[in-house]
């Protein structure tokens, strides 16, 4: 039979890493040349499927006992996740985000305008990233939010102990009973948000589980995902009612937030716009000051609680 490509260059699969037939055979292959001579190191579709399979699986693996859960990678979840990831580089954070996309509302500033509004202290994080901003005394505009958030997030992404799961919803809360008979939230229940949203659809489609001391819950608006936790912790009876979120006050809601900012049920923080639908308080619109301090105090109070 014809010689392939595969076998011109791979010994045959064994099941294992593939391994090119002479030492030499990839720099032979490879051409960065523009002037229609480029050459790519060959490749078997294979050994593409298990990168990715092999490194996914054994990361979900890894991280079904995590230090930290933290739902929802807006600009609440994202700066608790990277305050407490330079931290405490010890601790095991996973991030589960339920869109293909993370960054929640933090793409655009306003209305869809794309410069972001933050009001001072909280500019010291554009500082400590390295995300240029122009001083307007009380407040720093940065001149695309886009800029802020792929920042923030390519930050977050290269800690080495940070994971994040995105495309993956939670649909459910781990509750257990304490010692003491308390209720206390132990554990996220996840699934592939494609399969949590065709729940009416389909039958039997069993979620997965991530045990872990803390969570911080940072999912926003109430919507079809969004204070997801807040609404949970009121069906589970850790809460009354949800407060819903009041009308729009700058000046009494971003404080409010930073300063509320604490666990809400045992071993669950809540953080960000979720707070506000918790708690009943003023929305700030779109001014990102009070996500930053919500996410940096949220990391606060999970070191508290993994060291109390
Ligand atoms: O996809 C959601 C988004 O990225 C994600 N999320 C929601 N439910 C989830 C679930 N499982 C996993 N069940 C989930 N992920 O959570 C993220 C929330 O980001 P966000 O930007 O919507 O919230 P935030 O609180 O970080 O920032 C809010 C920004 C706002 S809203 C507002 C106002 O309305 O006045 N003002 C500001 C600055």
């Amino acid at each position: 039979p014809a010689q392939t490509l595969t076998d011109k260059f791979f010994e045959k699969d064994s099941g294992k890493q593939l391994k090119p037939n002479k030492a030499n055979a990839y720099e032979d292959s490879v051409a960065e040349n523009y002037n229609g001579k480029y050459r790519f190191a060959p490749i078997q579709e294979a050994e593409v499927s298990r990168a990715m399979i092999k490194r996914y699986f054994k990361t979900l693996y890894d991280r079904v006992i995590s230090d930290v859960v933290i739902i929802g990678a807006g600009s609440s979840g994202l700066t608790c996740a990277s305050q407490l990831a330079s931290t405490r580089p010890d601790l095991k954070i996973t991030i589960i985000e339920a869109n293909v996309a993370p960054g929640g509302g933090a793409w655009l500033g306003g209305q869809l305008m794309t410069a972001m509004v933050i009001r001072k202290p909280a500019h010291q994080l554009l500082q400590e990233i390295g995300v240029p901003f122009e001083d307007e005394g009380a407040y720093v505009v940065v001149k695309h939010a886009a800029l802020f958030t792929s920042t923030l997030l390519s930050r977050v992404l290269a800690m080495p102990n940070v994971v994040m799961m995105n495309a993956t919803a939670v649909e459910d809360l781990i509750i257990v009973e304490d010692y003491a008979g308390q209720q206390r939230v132990a554990g996220v229940v996840t699934n592939w948000t494609l399969v949590a949203l065709s729940h009416d659809t389909q039958s039997c489609m069993d979620p997965n589980t991530i045990t872990c001391p803390v969570i911080v819950s940072a999912t926003g608006h109430d919507g079809p995902m969004g204070a997801f936790t807040a609404k949970r912790l009121v069906s589970a009876g850790l809460l009354k009612e949800l407060g819903n979120m009041r009308g729009l006050d700058m000046n009494r809601s971003e404080p409010t937030m930073v300063n509320n900012t604490r666990e809400v049920a045992p071993g669950l923080i809540m953080a960000g716009m979720e707070l506000s639908e918790h708690d009943g308080s003023n929305r700030m619109g779109p001014s990102f000051g009070g996500m930053i301090g919500s996410g940096i105090k949220a990391a606060h109070e999970a070191l508290r609680v993994l060291e109390s």
